[in-house]
């Protein structure tokens, strides 16, 4: 599909698609495409979206073609030759915003929601889609103006009739804002960790059955699999879905003391790996168990144990679930409880408004810093410096949504665009 937008696109679709009608707003009519040349392109599906009723708000024809190589290439080039520039990376959604169409936060779930690989990514993407951030944010962002504004009238006034408005009443209500905030501030590593997917790092001695064990979970041959130890010196990673849930699994080299040069360099990558997991799945079979004895699990915390090769090891009482790749037994139990660990805290309520970037951690923290600094000033009997803390904590989080007018901010959001969105 072919997305024109902007003042002249009707005038440019009418060059390509003779028959082309802008009056018939929304009306998918089969017409066909020509090149400047007048040689045929394509039949395609011609849909017109008349301003303001469009995703970016403008002018806008869908040209929906065959598809394949050649034809939209053709299109495309035939609509530059028209008088048509591409699109830069998320133009589109850009625009959507300066139009009033989408806020900041918004188009960020746009993206997120084309990046999207587990259901609960996409989810959470339809939820900030839906406004339910973008509301929470407004909402702090309106309490905190009426406590300026309580200020001012204080300021202003006052020697008023009924005597200056009691400090003690702002003081309760920048309180309670800050509990708020603190409340929202605390969504961001449940909903940064949704939106990246969690790192889980299978690691343990060499031969122990990693590589097996990823296969498996995966579904399917990624990793290389051998009787020989330390077979594996690259670490290799897949995304899927436990449970809907969005992992990023990786598989590492075996960990051993006296390993050649290359393999060295692999448990290297493991140790870093496993410094930067979310959780890592530290698996131990029998022969190694024997050889650490008791210490067959390191006392890491967020460490999941598991018993690999449970169809021919004995079990292990220390170890957090038994699985074999032969029988298929505990994998379902294993998958299950990754997610337990990963995802059930912060998740008591799903329809919750989260936060999902470092950016908007970034901007709440700043709003909750000048909210504490507010507090402080009226304490201090500065009322003037406490309005101008909690102006600039509004300010903080207006930008979270976005304001039109922060150059800075929308670069920042729509550099992760990709073109045509
Ligand atoms: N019987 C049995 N053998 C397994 C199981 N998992 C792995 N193995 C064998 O153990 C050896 C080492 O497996 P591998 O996955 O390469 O271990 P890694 O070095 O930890 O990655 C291979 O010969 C596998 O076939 C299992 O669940 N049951
Ligand atoms: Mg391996």
């Amino acid at each position: 599909m072919v997305r024109l937008a902007g003042p002249g696109a009707f005038a440019l679709a009418a060059k390509l698609a003779p028959g082309f009608d802008a009056s018939r707003a929304r009306e998918a009519r089969l017409l066909s495409l020509h090149d400047e040349a007048g040689e045929l392109i394509d039949r395609a599906v011609v849909t017109a979206f008349v301003a303001p009723h469009s995703y970016s708000g403008e002018d806008t024809v869908e040209l929906s073609t065959h598809g394949g190589t050649l034809v939209p290439a053709r299109t495309v080039a035939a609509l530059l030759a028209a008088g048509a520039r591409l699109a830069l990376p998320g133009e589109f959604s850009r625009r959507a915003v300066l139009n009033g169409r989408l806020d900041v936060l918004q188009a960020e779930a746009v993206n997120d929601l084309i990046d999207a690989t587990a259901p609960a990514q996409a989810r959470q993407a339809l939820r900030q889609l839906d406004g339910a951030t973008s509301r929470r944010v407004a909402e702090l962002r309106d309490c905190v103006i009426a406590a300026s504004a309580l200020l001012a009238y204080a300021i202003d006034f006052p020697e008023e009739d009924d005597g200056p408005i009691d400090p003690s009443r702002i003081r309760d209500t920048v309180a309670e804002l800050q509990i708020q905030l603190t409340s929202l501030i605390q969504s961001y590593n449940p909903g940064e960790r949704v939106r990246r997917g969690a790192l889980v790092v299978l690691s343990g001695a060499p031969n122990v059955g990693k590589s097996s064990l990823f296969n498996a979970l995966l579904g399917r041959t990624r990793a290389i699999v051998s009787e020989l130890p330390g077979t594996t010196r690259d670490a290799v990673q897949a995304e899927i879905a436990f449970d809907g849930w969005p992992i990023t699994l990786v598989d590492t080299a075996g960990i051993r003391g006296g390993a050649e040069s290359v393999e060295e360099m692999g448990i290297g990558m493991t140790l870093e790996y496993v410094d930067r997991a979310d959780l890592v799945v530290w698996c131990s079979d029998t022969a190694e168990k024997q050889l650490l004895s008791e210490h067959s699990f390191p006392q890491v915390g967020g460490c999941l144990r598991v018993a690999t090769k449970s169809d021919i090891a004995p079990g292990t009482p220390d170890a957090d679930v038994a699985v074999s790749v032969v029988t298929g037994e505990g994998l379902a139990a294993l998958r299950g409880l990754v997610v337990a660990r990963l995802f059930e805290t912060g998740y008591t309520d799903p329809s919750a408004p989260m936060l999902t970037r470092s950016r908007h951690r970034v901007a709440a923290a700043a709003a909750a810093r000048d909210l504490i600094a507010a507090t402080a000033e009226l304490e201090r009997g500065e009322p003037v410096l406490a309005a101008q803390a909690l102006a600039r904590a509004s300010d903080s989080l207006g930008d979270i949504i976005g304001r039109v007018d922060q150059e800075d901010v929308l670069a920042q959001v729509f550099s992760a665009f990709c073109v045509g969105k």
